[in-house]
């Protein structure tokens, strides 16, 4: 069983492993621990990751990034509609309403796992593990960014004080190339709670490439008379040379240059920057900064000097201004202790060897919050037609279950909505609709007692979880009297919480006992979230991956059999007018020549694209065609061997 934490940026990906000696980052095909978290489709096969982002200027239609933020998003969604005309793929709507990404010749949904931001709303929150689904992955825990971040800081800090003494206040920040996250989390030794979170969830790197792009794009139009934003070609490779040169600026004050060679229209293209300049131009964003700094530290009720360090991650930390901005506002320097771009991976890894039996790990526990609070609301003869209560409040200890009782003598609906539209990233404040059925009044006529069971589970994804019918036993005690028609009982104890999937106990099934005796039947709930993928249509993703996977795997297959016909041709063609040259005559040589010069040419023309085992059965012809200078050479070279050993048997 392998213990792995996945850490899916906007533009980067880690994968952090637990093994017996540790935490460790893996590194991909290509050496490199970051992967981008790109996928290119071609006719046959996907290419992911540094691959994929290899075609960008080739195949641009079909190859996709920057999807993180479309999972549960509606199509309508202003985000998903200020994206559409920056993207060179399409977007179209499925039938849920929610966005998809059209490839030719395949349409797919994002097919990818991820840890998330703090900020994720259900609907996203369910869409990323519906991903981990379609992709086969047992999904343990979704974490928020910032969390595994608290988690990778504390779990290895022996000074952390004891539950008694007064916890340790530490902010983490976090600055990737989509999003801005803080958090502030309080440490006692073996646990960490979050006290808040908040956010900005349009800023980041990729904002300040884009202030970059206009600048370059409004000189070249001045100096060369180019139109760089109608070609969606030139735009991105002057956004990775612009992300290039906001790089270099972050490491250097002076004028920095930026070439481009045959831009557009056989024109090359230079110009330059300083990071003074750059910050003027980014002014308006590096002015976003403060907000969520404030709003977090208003939030946690400390006061700055409460705050033990602020330790920074995300690659756009490292713009000396936005560091800068943080250390002013808390009044010291920023601690950059931690692996800013495998800290989110590396506490995912160590979170999934918690809860991992194979691992003996320290246990840590986490109390993480509900970033926005969460209503629910039902018609109701009594208040004004309806009734509401908000059972999450922001910052509310999560995961947490909670059981909210009603009097009722039929069905009933239930309606789960976020409290603040403002707080949203999008317009919707809708989570979703609970039915619960099978309600019927008490024998005597009166109204029965129904118990509703909501949770916020451990992936921060909030549900109507159960609901019972609460019927008294004839001849008992009065039943308790409630004067609410809702009363919210808080129920679990969020100290015991100590971050393992499973939730709070139902004290109807244990801990207190009432004291009138209840017959309890459960309740069926007819669930409809918002935006919520078909389970039909997941079922054909599940299984239309695991096409593409046995597709990958034989487009690659059939890839390394052509290769190893190619390799053979070079391999052979050295030989012969090396180490083979003694042992073929002239004759067999050309022979042997003319056949690898017609296999080379037959690779580029009808040789290009054939079925895997043409090119076995080429790679077998050549080979008994050279079979008997390969004899031949062997024979030459173990004969003075065998004349050795027979020496030695002597
Ligand atoms: P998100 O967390 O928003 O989903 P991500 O996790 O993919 O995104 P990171 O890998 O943390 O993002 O950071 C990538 C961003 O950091 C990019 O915008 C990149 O240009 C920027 N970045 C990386 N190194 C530097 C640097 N030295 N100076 C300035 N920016 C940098
Ligand atoms: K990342
Ligand atoms: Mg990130």
């Amino acid at each position: 069983m392998s213990v792995v934490g996945i850490d899916v940026g906007f533009q980067n990906c880690y994968i952090a492993v637990a093994r017996s000696g540790g935490i460790e980052t893996i590194a991909n095909e290509y050496s490199d621990r970051c992967t981008p978290a790109w996928v290119s489709l071609a006719s046959k096969n996907r290419t992911i990751g540094n691959a994929a982002k290899g075609q960008i200027i080739t195949n641009f239609k079909n190859t996709v990034h920057g999807f993180k933020k479309f999972h549960g998003r509606a199509f309508d969604d202003p985000y998903v509609q200020g994206e559409k005309p920056k993207l060179p793929y399409s977007l179209h709507k499925l039938a849920s309403g929610n966005t998809g990404i059209k490839v030719t010749p395949l349409s797919i949904v994002i097919i990818f796992v991820s840890q998330v931001p703090s900020f994720f709303t259900d609907a996203e929150r369910r869409s990323v593990m519906d991903s981990t689904q379609i992709a086969g992955l047992n999904c343990l825990r979704l974490i928020n960014d910032t969390t595994a971040v608290a988690l990778a800081y504390g779990i290895y800090k022996q000074d952390l004080p004891t539950p008694d003494e007064k916890p340790r206040n530490v902010v983490f920040v976090d600055l990737g190339h989509s999003s801005f996250q803080v958090s502030i989390s309080a440490f006692n030794k073996g646990k960490l709670k979050v006290l808040a979170t908040a956010f900005d969830p349009y800023l980041g790197g990729r904002n300040f490439d884009e202030v970059l792009v206009e600048h370059f794009c409004e000189e070249f139009k001045a100096r060369y008379k180019l139109n760089v934003r109608e070609n969606p070609r030139a735009i991105l490779r002057l956004s990775q040379e612009c992300e290039k040169l906001k790089k270099l600026m972050s490491a250097n004050c002076s004028d920095l240059p930026i070439n481009i060679e045959c831009f557009m229209n056989d024109i090359d293209v230079t110009g330059k920057m300083n990071r003074v300049q750059f910050e003027e131009l980014c002014a308006p964003f590096l002015m976003r900064v403060e907000a969520p700094l404030k709003a977090v530290i208003e939030q946690s009720k400390l006061s700055r000097d409460e705050i033990y360090a602020v330790e920074v991650v995300g690659g756009a930390t490292r713009i000396p201004s936005i560091k800068e901005r943080i250390s002013k506002f808390f009044g010291k320097d920023v601690s950059t202790t931690l692996n800013a771009d495998e800290a989110v991976a590396r506490g995912c890894a160590l979170q999934c060897a918690i809860l991992s039996p194979a691992f003996k790990v320290r246990e840590f526990s986490i109390t993480d919050v509900v970033p926005f609070p969460i209503t629910l609301r039902w018609k109701s003869p009594t208040e004004d037609g309806v009734g509401e209560c908000e059972v999450y409040s922001k910052n509310h200890a999560a995961p947490f279950s909670k059981v909210i009782t009603f009097h009722k003598d039929e069905p009933f609906d239930l309606e789960a909505l976020y409290s603040l539209p403002q707080e949203l990233p999008y317009p919707d404040i809708r989570i979703g609709h609970f039915s619960v059925q099978n309600v019927v009044p008490q024998p005597d006529g009166n109204s029965s007692k129904v118990k509703v069971k909501v949770r916020i589970n451990v992936h921060g994804i909030f549900s109507v979880s159960s609901a019972s019918l609460i019927e008294k036993q004839k001849g008992e005690g009065e039943d308790v009297q409630m004067d609410m028609e809702a009363t919210v009982q808080n129920e679990g104890r969020p100290e015991d919480q100590n971050g393992v999937p499973g939730e709070k106990q139902d004290p109807a099934s244990g801990g207190s006992k009432p004291k009138v005796k209840v017959k309890s039947t459960d309740l069926p709930i007819l669930a409809n979230t918002i935006r919520q993928l078909d389970r039909g249509v997941l079922n054909d993703f599940v299984e239309y991956e695991g096409q593409m996977i046995v597709q990958d795997k034989l487009e690659k297959e059939r890839n390394d059999a052509k290769n190893a016909v190619e390799e053979y041709v070079y391999d052979l063609r050295d030989k012969l007018c090396g180490i083979y040259e003694k042992y073929t005559t002239e004759e067999d040589s050309n022979r042997l020549t003319l056949m690898l010069e017609d296999t080379e040419n037959w690779l580029y023309e009808e040789g290009e694209d054939q079925d895997k085992q043409v090119y076995v059965d080429k790679l077998e012809d050549l080979k008994r065609f050279a079979q008997p200078v390969h004899d031949r050479h062997r024979e030459q070279e173990d004969r003075p061997r065998a004349f050795e050993e027979m020496g030695k048997k002597i």
